[in-house]
């Protein structure tokens, strides 16, 4: 039985005999944090993001390699594939975010646009381009951010949740469209985490980003990103297929426990 180890003779040149994690928006927040711990479990991380001084310096600190690339962008994905030296052992698509809590009645067609964009074909740009390398590496892993708005809609939150759930119905489609292969996959969907998502939502307005965490206990990126670092070091035969991940404070359909 081969296992998940993160170092083996599938290694590409380059990476010090440690095996291939891309991570898709590791600019900040849970692709950051991701970054960070499969960097400690032993992978080669390729951070792969816009800012180019953000993914740098991280790539810099955990011995990666910094890729600048936009998901939204077919040459910048074609050319993130032609840096990638050999076979690919994980790929965490992390990229996307909400832009807009608008009514249906009021709905932005270029914040929904914008939300298509980044978090449905951003991961089927990137998990397409890839899937040849994660087969080749004879134990792949496909981890999808997804949200609870991959399952849950609100007021307001329909541009982002039909997204959310169209991206979810992708990388479930997978399941069986890879089964027979050497590629496991994962939906992680967390509820609320503290990040830029809210700020990048409200498009800079930070006291509006604030109300979204204030009174409660949010998830940190890292809660996240742990929790995926333990799905990357599960044997290879252990698919953790979906895992939630919420605070304490919120239950479904955008309900907080929030103190005063
Ligand atoms: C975001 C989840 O709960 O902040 O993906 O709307 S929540």
């Amino acid at each position: 039985m081969t296992t998940s180890s993160s170092s083996d003779a599938t290694a590409p040149a380059g990476t010090d005999g440690r095996r291939v994690a891309v991570v898709t928006g590791a600019s900040s927040g849970i692709g950051e944090a991701t970054a960070k711990v499969l960097a400690a479990l032993g992978f080669h991380v390729v951070a792969v993001a816009r800012r180019a001084d953000r993914i740098q310096a991280l790539s810099a600190e955990i011995g990666g390699t910094a890729v600048v690339a936009d998901v939204t962008d077919d040459v910048a994905v074609a050319e993130l594939v032609a840096q990638l030296p050999g076979p690919v052992s994980v790929l965490i698509n992390n990229a996307g975010g909400a832009k807009g809590l608008a009514p249906v009645a009021e709905a932005d067609l270029e914040h929904w646009r914008w939300m298509w964009e980044t978090n449905v074909l951003g991961t089927l740009r990137v998990t397409r381009a890839l899937l040849d390398k994660l087969i080749e590496s004879g134990d792949g892993l496909i981890v999808t951010v997804t949200s609870i708005a991959a399952f849950e809609t609100y007021d307001g939150g329909a541009g982002y949740t039909g997204a959310k759930h169209a991206q979810g119905a992708l990388h479930r489609t997978l399941r069986g469209e890879l089964l027979g292969k050497p590629v496991r996959l994962t939906e992680i969907a967390p509820g609320a985490v503290e990040t830029e998502f809210s700020l990048v939502r409200f498009e800079g307005d930070q006291d509006r980003a604030d109300k979204v965490y204030q009174g409660i206990t949010p998830l940190v990126a890292e809660d996240v990103a742990e929790v995926i670092g333990f799905v990357a070091s599960r044997p290879s035969h252990v698919d953790l297929d979906t895992i939630v991940i919420r605070p304490r404070d919120q239950a479904p359909h955008g309900r907080f426990n929030r103190q005063a």
